[in-house]
């Protein structure tokens, strides 16, 4: 079944310049790209995007962290490719994501707050109907 998935390369990941690196794993994997912009959140979209996390002790670092430089936002299409791009990401946090995976091979944990792990996928059909539409609005 063809699927969405709202992606974003965050801003540890185009500060590090993985950027071309991240979209050539997708590329490789066979997923293609409905959409891709250099995008500048705001705390506004980030509420939004972020809002199963409001008050969790993370929740203020990671939208911190999500405002501190630009962000690499698509919609990657492709067979299961929701799950699938999951997997390409690997576990959430660096230290424990398998090699293979981007933040296996590419993230490192650096002990803040907040994991700064290179990518986001969304988690289900209904988040990414949700993600691409704060995203990427009609
Ligand atoms: P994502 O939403 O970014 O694809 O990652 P995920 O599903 O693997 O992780 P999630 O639980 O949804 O958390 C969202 C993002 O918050 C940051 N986080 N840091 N304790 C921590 O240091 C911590 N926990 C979560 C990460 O950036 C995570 O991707
Ligand atoms: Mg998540």
């Amino acid at each position: 079944m063809t699927q969405q998935s709202l992606v974003l390369v965050k801003p540890d990941g185009v500060k590090r310049g993985l950027t071309g690196e991240i979209v050539r794993r997708i590329e490789a994997k066979g997923y293609t790209l409905a959409r891709l912009e250099l995008r500048t959140a705001t705390r506004d979209l980030l509420a939004q995007h972020y809002a199963e996390h409001e008050g969790k002790p993370f929740y203020e670092p990671l939208v911190e962290f999500m405002l501190s430089g630009p962000v690499v936002a698509m919609v990657v299409e492709g067979h299961q490719c929701i799950p699938g791009f999951r997997s390409l990401a690997g576990a959430t946090d660096p230290t424990a994501a398998a090699p293979g995976t981007i933040r296996g091979d590419l993230g490192r944990d650096w002990g803040l707050a907040v994991q700064q792990n290179l990518v986001h996928g969304s988690d289900s059909e209904e988040s990414a109907a949700r993600e691409i539409g704060i995203w990427f609005p009609a």
